[in-house]
């Protein structure tokens, strides 16, 4: 028999997550702080559950996928919180990417209830997750991932284990911040090559052929061009995983120069939106002057 599941967040990435789930057939019981995003799924089947605590009562398996720590620690931890109904020999999944330190903390609360837990935010945006193509970096012991394996399965391709508790946050949020400055680079390429006269298309011509090409300049540089970005990775959330990933770096000491001037632009670009843009928006820098 499939083991039941829990899903909390039903955003943009948790959604198609959750709608994979029920199409591999997994009993399925959800909650959304905006209770309306979980209509469709609770009419083709799905069980809404009254709030986080109830979710976590009814799961053998319990995934959440929320904004960032503080929505995090309130869905756990705050009042009605999942922690109020998570039976002991249950799997808590976390996939929302937040502080490494957060989710070690988590791990030791579900340790003190013999509850087993990952930290496992993943990569492939929303594309990824609607597909079931995501890619999840995995913080925690292989026996536990092997266990979870059949659910997650329904979500993802791969599953990379990264080390104890925390490891999946720390390279997640080492690989976005790779991402962001990328973008944030070719957006000051881009200001230096048209304010000096020659048009984008040209420099996207030439990128295409060069090494400085990568797969998200592929997808993101063409918006960038038009200036367009609707929200498939909104830059709110890149925002919150520049300042966790300085927030590392400052804990360890590490020193990130170019993290922080990204941080500046994504910052100031963040200030300015009246609409909710993807991360590629981080281009209106160098059109605010
Ligand atoms: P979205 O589309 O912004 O969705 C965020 C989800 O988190 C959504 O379900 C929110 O509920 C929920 N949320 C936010 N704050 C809270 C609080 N305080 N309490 C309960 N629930 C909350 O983000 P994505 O799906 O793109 O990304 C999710 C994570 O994966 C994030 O960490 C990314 O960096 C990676 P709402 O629907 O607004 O009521």
């Amino acid at each position: 028999m499939k083991p039941k599941v829990g899903f909390i967040g039903l955003g943009l990435m948790g959604g198609p997550m959750a709608r994979n789930l029920l199409r591999a057939g997994f009993p399925l019981v959800v909650w959304n702080r905006t209770k309306s995003k979980a209509d469709d799924l609770v009419r083709d089947g799905a069980t809404l559950a009254a709030d986080p605590r109830e979710a976590a009562a009814l799961a053998d398996v319990l995934i959440t996928i929320v904004s960032d720590p503080p929505a995090l620690e309130e869905v756990l931890f705050g009042p009605r919180g999942a922690f109020e109904g998570l039976r002991a020999g249950c799997t808590l999944v976390d996939s929302s990417t937040i502080s490494p330190d957060l989710a070690r903390r988590v791990a030791k609360a579900c340790g003190e209830r013999g509850v087993d837990f990952l930290d496992a935010p993943v990569t492939g945006g929303t594309w990824g997750a609607e597909k079931g193509e995501l890619v999840f970096m995995v913080g925690g012991k292989a026996e536990v991932l092997d266990r979870a394996k059949p659910v997650l399965e329904a979500m993802g391709k791969k599953f990379i284990l990264l080390g104890p508790n925390g490891a999946g946050q720390t390279v997640k949020l080492g690989m976005n911040l790779l991402l962001a400055l990328q973008v944030d680079a070719f957006a000051e390429a881009l200001a230096l090559v048209t304010a000096a006269g020659v048009p984008a298309e040209r420099l996207m011509e030439v990128l295409q052929s060069s090494m400085a090409r990568s797969g998200v300049l592929d997808v993101k540089a063409p918006l960038m061009v038009k200036g367009e970005f609707p929200a498939s990775f909104p830059l709110r959330l890149m925002h919150k995983d520049l300042r966790l990933a300085l927030e590392l770096a400052h804990a360890n000491g590490t020193k990130l120069p170019a993290a922080e001037a990204a941080y500046t632009a994504y910052s100031a670009v963040k200030a300015a939106s009246k609409d909710d843009p993807d991360f590629a928006a981080v281009a209106r820098f160098w059109k605010q002057g």
